[in-house]
């Protein structure tokens, strides 16, 4: 049930955002979480362009969850699962037209990276989505990032970073962004956190290079010709 919901509000975002260039440097809005409020205690509160709600924290040892400035700070707050076993908070990126021909034929390459961490020993975590989605938002394919353990952070309240690179796929007009926070460590509240979530796209080979190369490709070929 709680999936089906999740759903049918991700749709429903998704025809309300206005198309932007994939090519437009980092698309995830809000993604370092310094927009809107800090939550009180782990309550849940709205985290501006996202939809769900989910808890935000502030660094500093004087605070309520105790995670310290590091260098995966990227401002004063981040976010984390408050107090739900289960949690997600999602935004959808809607691609302008003028960038289909680019994907479509394969030469969008995208870079996806962030933050993730979680509490002392407790392995509760958190994870980034990526899903691509073709014109009838179904799945063309996805990336993960995030699953920091426990041990990858010496059980010590702290962020990791993480990164994935790929191509888009061919037909992917939207593209939906999740984090998940999960509590399988136990306790009141959900720890797993996350900060400084990056989605950018550049089109491979350059068109420089495009040109460059169908230009040496037909010097060869008048070559050829020449030696017959
Ligand atoms: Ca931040
Ligand atoms: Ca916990």
């Amino acid at each position: 049930m709680k999936k089906i919901t999740f759903a049918l509000g991700a749709i429903a975002f998704a025809s309300l955002a206005s198309a932007q260039s994939i090519f437009s440097g980092n698309v995830i809005k809000n993604g370092s979480f310094e927009a809107g409020v800090t939550a009180v205690n782990g309550g849940s509160v709205v985290v501006p362009d996202w939809n769900g709600l989910t808890t935000v924290g502030e660094y500093g040892p004087a605070t309520w969850w105790e995670v310290p400035f590091g260098v995966w700070s990227d401002g004063n707050k981040f976010v984390g699962g408050g107090n739900n076993d289960l949690n997600t908070i999602n935004q959808s990126f809607v691609i302008d037209a003028a960038d289909f021909a680019t994907i479509d034929a394969g030469n969008a390459a995208f870079n996806v990276s962030g933050w993730f961490g979680g509490w002392s020993s407790q392995e509760d975590f958190a994870f980034l989505t990526v899903d691509f989605l073709n014109a009838d938002n179904s799945v063309l394919s996805s990336s993960v990032i995030g699953n920091v353990t426990a041990a990858e952070r010496n059980n010590v309240t702290s962020m990791q970073f993480r990164e994935a690179n790929g191509i888009i796929a061919n037909g992917t007009r939207s593209i939906n962004f999740t984090v998940t926070f999960d509590r399988i460590g136990g306790g009141t509240y959900n720890d797993g956190t996350a900060e400084n979530l990056v989605f950018s796209a550049e089109a491979v080979p350059e068109p420089m290079t495009m040109i460059a190369l169908a230009a040496g490709a037909s010097l060869i070929a008048r070559r050829r010709r020449n030696k017959k």
